[in-house]
């Protein structure tokens, strides 16, 4: 049973040390023994980029060391796991649902993002990724015209979660909510948020975000 606490303090370590390409080679060596790459990135990866987080706003380190670690993590995210969870599934042969996936106005975020993009893709959804810092209209826009089934909205700033109060004050008002669902995610989204918005789903990381799309795609079935 691996130590989830003594992998996060190895990868905060490796993330903010001298060799820039000691963590994809630590990854790899980790997720080669008992650790399965998905709790890998569930308990070892995304609460290392918390505590990463953390430091910034405790000001122990400051913003060089967050773009280099978040460049450092990414590489572990796109050469170590991406590569391993699209050989484990990658069933394109149907399609689950069409996604529009974005992250949210004013937001530049979107490591967790991609990990939602690739986990929904290697499950059988169609994924549209309009990148990051999207306007509400461009979304919405892009979702109408595509006829996607769901519109997935990334955030990892308070100052850019009402922007997607704003994606779903549209949607309704436009009177688009038969046409796509919403679902939101993000470090700072949580289940009442996502209710008090009126936003369909929420998911706290990308497992969960395929299990609450396929909930989705169930709930426009019926
Ligand atoms: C890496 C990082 C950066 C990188 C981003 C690189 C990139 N390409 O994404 C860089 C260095 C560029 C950056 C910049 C900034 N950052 Co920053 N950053 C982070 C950090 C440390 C980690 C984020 C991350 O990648 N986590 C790992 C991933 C895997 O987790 P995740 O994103 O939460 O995603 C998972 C789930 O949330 C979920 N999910 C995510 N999206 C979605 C979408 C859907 C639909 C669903 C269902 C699920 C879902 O699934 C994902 C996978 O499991 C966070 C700390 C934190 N606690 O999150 C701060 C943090 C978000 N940043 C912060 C700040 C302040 C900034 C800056 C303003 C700093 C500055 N002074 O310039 C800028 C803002 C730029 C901008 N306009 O966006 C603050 C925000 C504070 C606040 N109150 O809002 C944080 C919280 C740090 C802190 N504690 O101060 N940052």
């Amino acid at each position: 049973m691996a130590n989830y606490e003594t992998l996060i303090d190895e990868m905060v370590e490796l993330l903010l040390g001298d060799d820039p390409d000691a963590p994809v080679a630590w990854a790899k060596e980790v997720v080669a023994g008992d650790t399965e790459a998905i709790d890998f990135f569930n308990e070892v990866f995304t609460p290392a980029m918390a505590a990463i987080g953390d430091k910034f706003g405790r000001l122990d380190i400051f913003l060089p060391e967050l773009i280099d670690s978040a460049e450092r993590a990414q590489a572990i995210s796109n050469d170590v796991l991406a590569p391993i969870f699209e050989a484990e599934d990658g069933d394109t042969q149907m399609s689950r649902g069409k996604i529009v996936l974005c992250t949210v106005q004013g937001d530049l975020h979107d490591i967790g993002k991609n990990m939602v993009s690739l986990m929904l893709q290697v499950n059988g959804f169609e994924v549209i990724d309009m990148g990051i810092n999207v306007p509400p209209r461009e979304a919405l826009n892009r979702a109408k015209e595509v006829e996607a089934d769901i519109l997935g909205l990334s955030a990892l700033m308070t100052t850019s979660q009402p922007y997607m109060k704003e994606c779903v004050e549209l949607r309704d008002g436009f009177g688009l909510k038969e046409n796509f669902s919403i679902i939101v995610g993000g470090a700072p989204i949580t289940a009442e948020y996502t209710a008090q918005i009126g936003a369909d789903a929420f998911g706290k990381s990308a497992v969960e975000a395929v299990e609450k799309c396929m909930l989705l795609m169930e709930q426009r079935a019926s």
